[in-house]
């Protein structure tokens, strides 16, 4: 790959705004013919629509291009969009890298499988909204935003300041992507309102909301009302305490019950080796989520 804008600063190089980047990943996207999208461990659907997106961007740039998603894992949210919007994500361990490699929505090293140290040989692009971590410092080019509540927002400004204009599988991976990471628009900003509104077309945003509601299995489910049909509640300092146990999906029972009115949820699910306690707290609309081990 040609090697100009190789000494911008990478702090320059991840605005957004600043021109170079764009011309860059459409460099990169033209040139390269082999290109793996990774996704961190039990890929959500911010990382798997964002993922999606750029390989779309990829192909539309570079028809003749191998281009693929991997995966350790995905989760079952994410499944769901993949069947509905035809996309595929291989899951592997240890993928074969090619040349270039972009890692997605993903700060640290840790959320991914892959060989390190044939990472580090490999032209890395990180495109990502965590905080920045020394991951950054192995790739040759990044864009990291903070402030963005999703991967997939910094994904559709990109479409945007391209001018190309994706298709309806891909503007409905971005927009599960956004409402998924926003907490279901919680902490969307004016610009994710933006954002929505130029994927958004043709595109019902209830259904949206359906492909992201469908994680609760029936166990879990049931788990739910048996955690609520078994709770006590106590009150301590102007707290609502509630008291209860399952047989399994003790966190997400913790959530339930805080999410219709508990302070702090302390549901205990036994097992046969051991006893998980899942305390849960809503402190100003954030989780604290504790869990503690007992042998
Ligand atoms: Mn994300």
């Amino acid at each position: 790959m040609d090697k100009i804008n190789e000494n911008i600063p990478k702090s320059k190089i991840c605005e957004l705004s600043d021109d170079n980047i764009l011309i860059q990943l459409k460099k990169i996207f033209r040139e390269e013919n082999d290109i793996l999208f990774l996704c961190h461990h039990n890929a959500d659907p911010d990382a798997v629509g964002s993922c999606v997106a750029l390989k779309y961007l990829a192909s539309q740039l570079n028809p003749k291009g191998k281009f693929r998603i991997s995966a350790d894992s995905v989760s079952k949210l994410s499944r769901n969009i993949l069947n509905e919007i035809g996309e595929r994500v291989d899951i592997e361990l240890y993928p074969k890298l090619p040349d270039t490699v972009f890692i997605v929505d993903t700060a640290s090293i840790n959320q991914l499988k892959v060989n390190f140290e044939e990472l580090k040989e490999k032209e890395v692009i990180l495109i990502d909204h965590h905080k920045k971590t020394d991951l950054a410092d192995i790739c040759k080019y990044y864009i990291i935003k903070e402030d963005y509540p999703s991967t997939s927002e910094i994904i559709a400004e990109i479409f945007k300041e391209l001018n190309i204009f994706p298709p309806k599988n891909v503007r409905t991976a971005l927009l599960c992507g956004i409402v998924y990471d926003t907490k279901h628009l919680k902490l969307a900003n004016s610009k994710t309102f933006e954002l929505i509104s130029y994927l958004i077309k043709d595109i019902s945003f209830q259904k949206i909301l359906y492909l992201l509601s469908q994680e609760s299995d029936v166990s879990k489910r049931t788990a739910h009302l048996k955690a609520c049909s078994r709770m006590e509640i106590r009150e301590f300092d102007k707290l609502r305490i509630a008291l209860s146990h399952v047989s399994s999906h003790e966190a997400s029972c913790a959530k339930t019950i805080v999410s219709i009115g508990a302070d702090v949820a302390f549901v205990v699910a036994v097992r046969r080796k051991r006893e998980r306690l899942e305390l849960v707290q809503d402190v100003e609309n954030m989780y604290l989520s504790m869990c503690i081990l007992v042998i």
